[in-house]
């Protein structure tokens, strides 16, 4: 398991976390998902065997936020 911080904007109030953090959980690989408004962020316990931090942030992206 590997753990990445990835900045995240675009997020306003505690629903746009809720999505990104379920968003992320529901990805295959995706172990656990703690995401925060302020600062913006997901902390992020993944497999690297199963998922990579590029197609976190593409999800992330995809969701209607911006990741970097
Ligand atoms: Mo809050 Mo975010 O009303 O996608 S849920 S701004």
């Amino acid at each position: 398991m590997e753990t990445t911080t990835i900045k995240v904007d675009g997020m306003t109030c505690g629903g746009c976390s809720g999505s990104v953090t379920r968003v992320l959980s529901e990805i295959l690989g995706v172990d656990k998902a703690e995401v925060t408004l302020d600062p913006g962020q997901a902390v992020v316990a993944f497999d690297p065997a199963k998922v990579t931090r590029e197609a976190l942030c593409a999800a992330i992206d995809d969701a209607g936020f911006e990741a970097s």
